[in-house]
Formats: C-alpha cells, structure tokens, sequence
C-alpha cells in the first residue's frame, strides 16, 4: 500500500516537474507583444512627432506607423533611475537604420526619414553579460512605413 502510495506521488512530482519545465520554455519563446498601432501624425510642417516611453525593458507606443519619405522626429523619453537603454531600428535590407542611446531618466530626440515601405525591427541590444539582452526580454517594436 505505503509502496503504491510512493509511486503515485513520485508520478505526480515527474508529472509536476515536467509541466513546470513546459511553461518555462513556452515563457522563454513567447514572441513580445505589440501594443495597438500608432499612426503618428503629420505636423503642418510635414514632420511625424511621436513620443516612445522606454523603460525595462519596453517601449511605450512600440508599434509605429509612419508615412515614407517624410521625416519622423521621435522624443525618446527613458523611465528608469540606473538602467541605460537604447533604441534601434534596422532595415536588413539596409534603407534604414538608426540607432540612438537614452542613458536612464534622460530624453532624447531621434530624427530619420525613411525611404522604404515595409515593417521594421525596432530594438534595444543592450545586455548587462551574462543576462539576456533586453530585447530577449521583450524590449522590442516595429516600425510600419506606408
Ligand atoms: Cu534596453
């Protein structure tokens, strides 16, 4: 009896174990998710003005849609008190890329006029070794240019 009892719990705590080790890995490869679009405006001066929040470790709108061949001016505000973060954006093609440093608190104006329609990374690839890098944590986007 005590025997079939052992045997039971050992299965229960494999069992266990096994689900623990399922949900972890589901976690880890889980793609980020993006916000609501944000078609960002065109001023009368014909800029594109947005506002993105970073902070650790997302960007706050972090699903951008511009127009091409207009210039877009983003205020790159950082929320955190130590951790420096930045914000890239890379067209693997190569008709954009951008990459611009916020050190923490600290805001920052980004301008770049994109050329090309297409949906764009956007990112940080900051990494504090042997952590993940803080788009391995979520700290991703895109970039929509229509
Ligand atoms: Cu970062």
């Amino acid at each position: 009896m005590q025997k079939a009892l052992r045997r039971l719990l050992n299965m229960l705590a494999t069992i266990w174990s096994l689900t623990s080790i399922g949900v972890t890995n589901v976690d880890a490869v889980e793609p980020s998710q993006f916000g609501p679009p944000v078609v960002i405006p065109v001023a009368a001066d014909g800029v594109q003005r947005a506002t993105v929040t970073l902070d650790s470790y997302s960007y706050t709108p972090n699903h951008l849609i511009v127009e091409a061949g207009k210039p877009v001016e983003l205020t790159l505000t950082s929320m955190t008190t130590i951790i420096p973060h930045n914000f890239i954006i890379k067209d693997p093609a190569g008709s954009l890329s951008v990459e611009q440093d916020v050190s923490a608190g600290k805001t920052v104006t980004l301008t770049f006029t994109p050329t090309q329609p297409g949906t764009f990374p956007i990112y940080c690839d900051k990494r504090l070794w042997p952590m993940p890098s803080h788009r391995d944590k979520g700290m991703e986007g895109k970039l929509e240019v229509q």
